[in-house]
C-alpha cells in the first residue's frame, strides 16, 4: 500500500503534539521557579495562572488529542492494511481542532483565561477559550467518527475473523472518548459559554462539577490507552519475544474503557454536591477499574519474560538482565512500568474514600498526575514516536543513544519532580497556589522539596529539549533510498484464530455503558432540576 498520505496525516497531528509539548516544557521550568519563591523578580500570581493554565491546556488536551488522532490514524491504516477513510474529512477535522486551539491560545496567553484546565465555574474565562476548547472536541469526534467507520468496514469485509489487536484498542478508545466528552460538552453549551457571553447570570457549580466529572476521569485512560497499545502490540516484539495473551489484552481495554465512566465521583469526594451513597459507589468502581492496569503489568511482564527467556536469561530474575536495555521500546517501557508502581499507588490512595481527605485539593494530585500521566503516559508517547519516526519520515533514526539518554533523563527528572511534591502534599501545601502570603515553621519546611523540584523540572526540560531535535534531526536528514522499515506488530504466544463476539465488537459494549451512566449519573444530574439550588455568579476575567 502507497501510504504517503496515511504518513503525511499523521505526521501533522504529531509535529502538533510535539510543538504544544516542548512549548508547554518551557512553562512547567518557569512555573517551579516561581513557586518556589527564590527568584523574587518572578514573582506575578497574574503570569503564573496564565502559564499554568497554558501549561494544562496544551499537555492534557493539545499533546494527547493531536498524538492520539495521529497515532490512531496510522495503526488504522497499517494494522487494517487499508487507507484512512475519508481523508479530506480527517483533515478538515486537523484545521478545525488546529483552528480551535489558536482561538483558545489568544485569551490564554493573554491572561484571560487563566482558569487552569479544569476551569470550574465560578470562575470564568473568555468565551473564546470555551469555544476554542470546543471546535478541538469537535475534530476529535470526527477522528472517533472515523476509526468506528474503519472498524465496521472492516468487520464486514472480513466477517468472523479477528480485528487486529491494535485497532481493536483503538476503536476502543474512540468509542470512550465519545463517550467521555460528552460530559464536558454539556457544562460548556449550556453553563460556560452562556455565561461568559453574558447571556445567562449564574450558573449552578455543582452540576458545572458534577458533569467535569463524568468526564475527568475516563479522559485520564483516553489518553493512557495509546500507551497501553504500545505496551501489548508492539513491545513484546521489539523485545524479541510474544505477547503473552491477546485475549487478556482485549478484555483489558473493555474493562478500562467501560469502568472508565461510571465513577468520577471520586473527583468529588470532598465536595457537597453529591450525597455519600453516589461517591461510596463510584468509589467502588474505580476499585474495578484498576483490574485491568494490574492485567495489563501481569501480561507486559510475562510478554516480557518470555522475551528475555528467550534471549537466554535464567533463573528468576536473570531474564529482567537479557532484555535489550538499549531498545528504545523495552527501556521505555521498563521505565513506565516503574513509574507506574508508585503512581497506581498514589491512585489508590486517591480512590479511598476517607484517605482522599488528606491528600484533596494539596500539592498531591499534581505529583500523582505528572508521574503517571507525564511519566508512565507520555514516556510511551516518545517511544511510539521514535519507533514510527523513521517509517514516517522514511529515514533511520537522527541518533538512537540519545533517544536512550532522553528516556533515561525522563526518568530521572520525574522522580526528582514529583516525589517532593508528593511530600509536599502531605506536608499540607495546597495545590492550584502560586505563593503563601505567610511564613511560618509548615510553610519554611517545605523550600528543599521546592528547590528539587526545580533541579527535576530542569533535567525534563532538558531532555524534551534532546526529543525535539532528535525528531527534527531525523526529518531534515537527507533522504536514504534504501530506508523501508516496515511496522511489525507483536505476534500473540497461542495465536488467535477466532474469537467470540464481546471481544471482538465494541457495539454490546456501547450499551452496557449506557446503562451503567444511567445508573451512575442519571439521578446525580437529574436532582439539580428537581432541587431548588441556587447559581452563582461568575467572576474572573
Ligand atoms: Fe488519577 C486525580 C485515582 C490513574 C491522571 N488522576 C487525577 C488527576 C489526573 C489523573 C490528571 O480516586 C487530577 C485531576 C484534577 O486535576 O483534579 N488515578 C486514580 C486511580 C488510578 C489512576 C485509582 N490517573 C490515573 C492515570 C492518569 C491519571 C492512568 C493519567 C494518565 N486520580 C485518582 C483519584 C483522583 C485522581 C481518586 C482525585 C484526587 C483528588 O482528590 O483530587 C488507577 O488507574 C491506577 C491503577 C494502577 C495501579 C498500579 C499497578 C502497577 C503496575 C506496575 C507493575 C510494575 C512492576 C515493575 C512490578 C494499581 C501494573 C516491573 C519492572 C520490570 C523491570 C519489568
Ligand atoms: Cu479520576
Amino acid at each position: 500500500m502507497n501510504d504517503a498520505a496515511e504518513r503525511k496525516l499523521a505526521l501533522s497531528h504529531l509535529w502538533v503534539a510535539f510543538i504544544a509539548f516542548i512549548l508547554a516544557c518551557f512553562m512547567g521550568e518557569y512555573q517551579v521557579l516561581e513557586r518556589s519563591g527564590f527568584i523574587s523578580a518572578l514573582d506575578s500570581p497574574s503570569v503564573y495562572f496564565a502559564s499554568v493554565s497554558t501549561h494544562g491546556v496544551l499537555m492534557a488536551f493539545v499533546l494527547t488529542t493531536f498524538f492520539i488522532m495521529g497515532f490512531g490514524y496510522y495503526i488504522a491504516a497499517t494494522s487494517l492494511k487499508q487507507p484512512v477513510w475519508n481523508k479530506p474529512l480527517a483533515w478538515g477535522a486537523f484545521w478545525l481542532a488546529l483552528f480551535g486551539v489558536v482561538l483558545a491560545a489568544i485569551p490564554l496567553l493573554t491572561g484571560k483565561a487563566s482558569v487552569l484546565y479544569t476551569f470550574y465555574p465560578p470562575i470564568v474565562a473568555h468565551a473564546a477559550f470555551y469555544i476554542g476548547a470546543t471546535l478541538l472536541v469537535v475534530g476529535s469526534w470526527v477522528w472517533c467518527v472515523i476509526m468506528l467507520v474503519m472498524f465496521v468496514q472492516w468487520k464486514k469485509a472480513k466477517p468472523g475473523q479477528p480485528v487486529p489487536l491494535a485497532m481493536f484498542a483503538t476503536a476502543m478508545n474512540a468509542l470512550l472518548w465519545l463517550w467521555t466528552s460528552a460530559g464536558v460538552a454539556l457544562e460548556v453549551l449550556f453553563q460556560l459559554i452562556p455565561l461568559s457571553l453574558g447571556w445567562i447570570d449564574t450558573v449552578d457549580p455543582g452540576l458545572a462539577r458534577t458533569l467535569f466529572a463524568w468526564t475527568l476521569h475516563p479522559i485520564v485512560y483516553f489518553w493512557l490507552i495509546p500507551a497501553y497499545t504500545a505496551f501489548y502490540v508492539f513491545v513484546p516484539k521489539q523485545a524479541g519475544g510474544f505477547l503473552f495473551s491477546d485475549e487478556m489484552a482485549r478484555l483489558a481495554f473493555i474493562v478500562l474503557a467501560v469502568f472508565a465512566l461510571p465513577i468520577g465521583f471520586h473527583h468529588l469526594y470532598m465536595d457537597p454536591e453529591q450525597a455519600k451513597g453516589w461517591k461510596l459507589l463510584h468509589g467502588i468502581g474505580t476499585f474495578v477499574v484498576a483490574l485491568p492496569t494490574l492485567v495489563t503489568g501481569f501480561t507486559v511482564i510475562a510478554s516480557l519474560e518470555i522475551a528475555g527467556r528467550l534471549r537466554g536469561g535464567k533463573g528468576l530474575f536473570g531474564w529482567i538482565g537479557s532484555l535489550p536495555w538499549t531498545n528504545t521500546m523495552v527501556l521505555a517501557v521498563i521505565l513506565s512500568l516503574l513509574m507506574l508502581i508508585f503512581g497506581g499507588f498514589g491512585g489508590i490512595v486517591n480512590a479511598s474514600y476517607a484517605m482522599n481527605a488528606m491528600i484533596h485539593n494539596t500539592a498531591w494530585v499534581p505529583g500523582h498526575f505528572h508521574l503517571i500521566f507525564a511519566g508512565t503516559t507520555v514516556i510511551m508517547y516518545f517511544a511510539i514516536a521514535y519507533y514510527l519516526w523513521p517509517m514516517l519520515v522514511k529515514k533511520p533514526l537522527f541518533s538512537e543513544s540519545m533517544a536512550l539518554v532522553q528516556l533515561w533523563t525522563w526518568f530521572i527528572g520525574m522522580s526528582i519532580l514529583t516525589t517532593p511534591w508528593h511530600v509536599l502534599g502531605l506536608l499540607g501545601q495546597p495545590r492550584r497556589i502560586s505563593s503563601v502570603v505567610y511564613n511560618n515553621l509548615l510553610t519554611l519546611s517545605w523550600k528543599p522539596y521546592e528547590l528539587m523540584m526545580i533541579l527535576g523540572g530542569l533535567i525534563l526540560l532538558g531532555s524534551a529539549c534532546l526529543f525535539i531535535y532528535n525528531l527534527a534531526k531525523t526529518q531534515l536528514s537527507p533522504a536514504s533510498e534504501a530506508f523501508d522499515q516496515q511496522i511489525e506488530f507483536a505476534e500473540p504466544i497461542h495465536a488467535v484464530e477466532s474469537l467470540p463476539e464481546w471481544l471482538n465488537d465494541f457495539k454490546p459494549w456501547n450499551k452496557v455503558i449506557a446503562v451503567l451512566m444511567a445508573i451512575s449519573f442519571g439521578y446525580p444530574i437529574l436532582q439539580f432540576f428537581f432541587m431548588n439550588t441556587s447559581g452563582s455568579s461568575a467572576w474572573g476575567f
